[in-house]
This record gives C-alpha cells, sequence and structure tokens, in this order.
C-alpha cells in the first residue's frame, strides 16, 4: 500500500493541547528576559514551513548572563544543597514531565516533525524515566565512582564540577536535554543549555517546567540560538564543563577550542552503524528491525542502522521483504497517530539528504524509493534504499542522516567485521542472528559503543551510551553518566 498524498492540516484537537505563545525569551536565572541585543529567530513547522514561534536569538552578553546566573546558582543554594533534596526537584520535574506529556509530544512533533506516536512513545516516557533515575542517584554518589573510595576504603561524597555547559541537537529535542540535564543536576552541577535553532521550543517549555516545580532561580537556564550562541557558550571562562551532542566536525571544532583549558568535555557525535544480517537472523524479525532501525524518526538519529550489511545468500529474500515492508509505510502528517515517517527537520538537512542521494546514483548505486507521492509544501523525503553499494560509495561513508538505507553483502562473519568496522565511526551496530556464540564473538570484535542483538534502537536510562573513534568520547546514561559532570572520574 503506498501512502497517499495528503495536504497537511494538523488535527485541531492535538493543536489543542498546545498553548503556543508567539514570542520566547530566553530562560535566565529563573525567569523569561529579553535578549539584550533585541535579536530574534523564526521556529517553523517542518510539515508545512508554517511560522510556529519567534524565538530570541542570545548573544555572546546573553550567555554571559545566563553563565553567571549558573555560577551564582552553585556557588549558592544548589552547591549547598544535600543530594536528597536535589534528587526531590528532579522527581517533581520528572513527574511534571508525565503530566504534561501529551502537551510535549504535541510541541515536539510540530516543531521537529517526528511522529507523534514516536514522540508520544518513545521520546517522552524515556525523558520522564531520565529524570526519575537520575533522581535516584542524587544521594548515593559516593557509591556512583571509584573517586569517592578515600584511605582505608571510607566512602566520601564527590564533588561536582560546577557550571556545564551543554548544546544539543534536533533529532530528539527533549531526550537530549534529558541526557544532559539530569545527570548533571543529579551530580550537583548547574547549567546552561543551548537547544538547536530549529527545535528550541521544548527546551523553552521544559524551563517553564523549571519554574513549575520551583527549582532555584539559576540552576538550569536556557540561551536560544544558532551555532554562534553554542560557540560563545563553549568558549565562556566561567563555564568548568562542556557536554556536546551534534555532528563530528562541530564536535572536533570544539575538543580543540577547549584544549589546554580546565574544562572537561564529553562528545556525542556522528554514526554510520552497520546493522549486520546473518542467514540464520529470524527474517520478519530483522526486516523489522531494518526498518526501525533506519527509518525511526526519519533516520535521524545518530545510532541508526544506515548500512545494512545482509549474508550474500539472504540478500534477494531481503530485499524482495525489505521493499515489501517499505510500501507499508505511510509518510505523512506527524500530527497523525498512523503516520511512520514524517517530516524532514529543515529545509538545510533535506538538500543535505538529496545530495548524499544524488551522489549515491552518479557514483553507480542503484536507487529504490517506497512509492508515495509527497506534499508540495514542507519538507519531505520518501524512504530510501540503495543496492549495489560498495565500501568506496560516499553513501557507505557518510552520515547522511536522513531516511536512506545503504546495502553491502558480506561472506563470512569476518568479512562482516571488517566491513562494520571500516568507518571512521564507533557509535553503534546491529547483529541479527540464531547463535548466541556468534553474538558474543561480534560483540566483542565489533568497534561500537552499543551493540544491539536481533533488535535495534533500543534505549533505557540505566545503560551507557556513547561512542568509539569519531563518534565521540564519555559516555551518557547510566553509572557511566554521572562520571562525566563529577571531579576526579573519568567520563
Ligand atoms: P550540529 O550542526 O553539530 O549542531 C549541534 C548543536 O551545536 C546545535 O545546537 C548547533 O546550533 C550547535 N553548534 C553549531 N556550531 C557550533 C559551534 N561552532 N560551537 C558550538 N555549538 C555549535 O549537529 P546537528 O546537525 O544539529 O545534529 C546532527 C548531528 O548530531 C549528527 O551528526 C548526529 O549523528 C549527531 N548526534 C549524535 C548523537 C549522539 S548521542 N552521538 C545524538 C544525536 C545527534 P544550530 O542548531 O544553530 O546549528
Amino acid at each position: 500500500m503506498s501512502a497517499a498524498k495528503f495536504e497537511y492540516a494538523p488535527a485541531p484537537e492535538s493543536r489543542a493541547v498546545v498553548d503556543l505563545r508567539s514570542s520566547y525569551g530566553l530562560f535566565i536565572d529563573g525567569e523569561f528576559v529579553e535578549t539584550l541585543d533585541g535579536r530574534m529567530f523564526k521556529t517553523v513547522n517542518p510539515a508545512s514551513e508554517e511560522v510556529l514561534a519567534e524565538v530570541t536569538e542570545a548573544g555572546a552578553q546573553d550567555v554571559d548572563r545566563a553563565v553567571r546566573a549558573a555560577r551564582a546558582a552553585y556557588d549558592g543554594v544548589w552547591g549547598s544543597m544535600s543530594g536528597r533534596d536535589r534528587g526531590k526537584y528532579l522527581y517533581r520535574i520528572a513527574r511534571i514531565i508525565q503530566e504534561r506529556a501529551r502537551e510535549l509530544a504535541v510541541l515536539e512533533s510540530l516543531d521537529n516533525g517526528k511522529p507523534i506516536r514516536e514522540s508520544r512513545d518513545v521520546d517522552l516516557p524515556l525523558v520522564a524515566a531520565h529524570f526519575f533515575y537520575y533522581a535516584g542517584w542524587a544521594d548515593k554518589l559516593s557509591y556512583a565512582v571509584s573517586a569517592s573510595v578515600g584511605p582505608g576504603g571510607t566512602m566520601r561524597e564527590p564533588r561536582p564540577l560546577g557550571v556545564a555547559g551543554q548544546v544539543i541537537p534536533w533529532n530528539f529535542p527533549l531526550l537530549m536535554l534529558a541526557w544532559k540535564i539530569a545527570p548533571a543536576l543529579a551530580c550537583g552541577n548547574t547549567v546552561v543549555l543551548k537547544p538547536a535553532e530549529t527545535t528550541p521550543l521544548t527546551a523553552l517549555a521544559f524551563a517553564e517546567i523549571c519554574q513549575q516545580a520551583e527549582l532555584p532561580p539559576g540552576v538550569v537556564n536556557v540561551v536560544t540560538g544558532a551555532g554562534d550562541t553554542g560557540q560563545a557558550l563553549v568558549a565562556h571562562d566561567g563555564i568548568d564543563k562542556v557536554a556536546f551532542t551534534g555532528s563530528t566536525e562541530v564536535g572536533k571544532a570544539i575538543a580543540r577550542s577547549v584544549a589546554g583549558t580546565r574544562k572537561r568535555v564529553t562528545l556525542e557525535l556522528g554514526g554510520k552503524a552497520a546493522n549486520i544480517v546473518f542467514d540464520d537472523a529470524p527474517l520478519d524479525q530483522a526486516v523489522e528491525g531494518i526498518v526501525d532501525g533506519i527509518f525511526f524518526n526519519q533516520g535521524h538519529v545518530c545510532c541508526a542502522g544506515s548500512r545494512l550489511l545482509v549474508q550474500e545468500g539472504i540478500h534477494d529474500e531481503v530485499l524482495a521483504r525489505l521493499k515489501r515492508r517499505m510500501g507499508t509505510l505511510r509518510v505523512g502528517d506527524p500530527l497523525d497517530k498512523n503516520t511512520d515517517v514524517g517530516a524532514i527537520n529543515s529545509a538545510q538537512q533535506l538538500d543535505r539528504i538529496r545530495q548524499l542521494s544524488a551522489v549515491g546514483e552518479s557514483e553507480g548505486a542503484e536507487r529504490w524509493s517506497a512509492p508515495c507521492e509527497l506534499p508540495d509544501r514542507g519538507f519531505w523525503f520518501a524512504p530510501t534504499l540503495f543496492t549495489g553499494v560498495t565500501q568506496a560509495h560516499r553513501i557507505a561513508r557518510e552520515e547522511i542522516f536522513g531516511p536512506v538505507l545503504s546495502i553491502l553483502t558480506f561472506r563470512t562473519p569476518a568479512e562482516a567485521v571488517e566491513k562494520a568496522n571500516n568507518t571512521p565511526y564507533g557509535l553503534s551496530a546491529g547483529v541479527w542472528t540464531d547463535k548466541g556464540s556468534r553474538i558474543l564473538w561480534m560483540a566483542d570484535q565489533l568497534r561500537a559503543g552499543v551493540v544491539w542483538a536481533n533488535t535495534f534502537n533500543r534505549f533505557d536510562p540505566a545503560s551507557p551510551f556513547g561512542g568509539f573513534k569519531e563518534s565521540g568520547y564519555g559516555r551518557e546514561g547510566g553509572l557511566h553518566g554521572l562520571a562525566a559532570y563529577l571531579e576526579g572520574a573519568s567520563a
């Protein structure tokens, strides 16, 4: 079944749960304030190109105000608060997120373009779960890192780092915020967060939640803006820690800019994951995993299974099943509960996906797209796969960050490992096989921070997540995520 052409008209009842303001200020020292130089930018709904709101663009002076507010809170009430009390604030935030989950999910889908089923059933539950998980750690930090074991085995409370500057991307706006803010606050740090330019709205809704939870002013600050705002934050002398999630290119520039300073850094960067299917794999399950691996969130996923490595003998069978399944994907209105694939987040990202796909064709790979008609307005790209891909092709090497799958083949497990590891990235990988021993062997051989077996894109706040090689360093999530925000612990 192919998706029918549709005119984008969001269901009025879904819009009714969101109270969108026409303009938003910066969140500094517990209040929404205007920028010192009066600049604004527009955030649009990528499914319709309709302007959702005007948002303040923070300049260097605004960033300075936010960092000073975070410092004052750290030197004041937050720095002297017990872990147990910090935990109470985090529990309160987690509960408010749950209470406002419906509204936040709609807002996320409006600003980002992701299907409401994903924001409602994946993003929001994980966001709340992160705050609950780290709330539980706030009064148990002396058990969290080895640095807290003193002479004679005595336990002492590890110290926070201070003020964290956090910069996040647009693909999971609220979830990336949770990954950054929840562990930072649990450990006793204060934060200044810069959301992505194209998806600022849920971070600003989160700022309201901080007010609602009566979090002390200055503990969380949100400065909206583009790359320049992020750069001003990272460069600010008043921060002790940089936590960045985004492209490898910007991550490298950040690493260079903080080298030799006192700032600690964690980087969560790009990926080009291999999803490896052996000929003994349960094929129906594997095809679902391939589809989920690359078309979840329109492929705007750092750990997306964007390279399918399929064992030669089952290539044709897997391809036929995959095309059939892709034909049933409903591309369309992100606010429709039946939608599987929503809008591409921005015109710029759509251009990149189109360009790299054109390169794939010009380099000789064969392109096939699921049959669906796309609307004229908004940013859309049909689920697409390429066959006949070799390791030399750019679509096998570069992160496309869109709904595009490159298919390669292998004969032996050793060849699968060699091809999977043949990338500068190392964030994730998937293995589909019936043999437990092979799963363990592959997990040992693959240079990837996360290896999923007979599943893909599973996340849990208790599991550390992060990369090898150019996918970054440091871990977020779990016990390891605490080390990134504590003195004397290696992240
Ligand atoms: P980037 O262009 O790197 O942007 C990420 C964030 O950094 C945005 O807030 C951006 O602001 C800001 N920024 C841009 N230039 C900066 C600079 N010079 N200094 C400081 N901040 C700067 O990435 P993106 O396109 O938003 O996100 C896609 C990338 O993120 C992909 O490569 C993806 O793999 C990666 N990602 C990784 C993970 C993990 S966990 N490894 C998770 C999600 C995404 P603007 O929005 O205005 O550009």
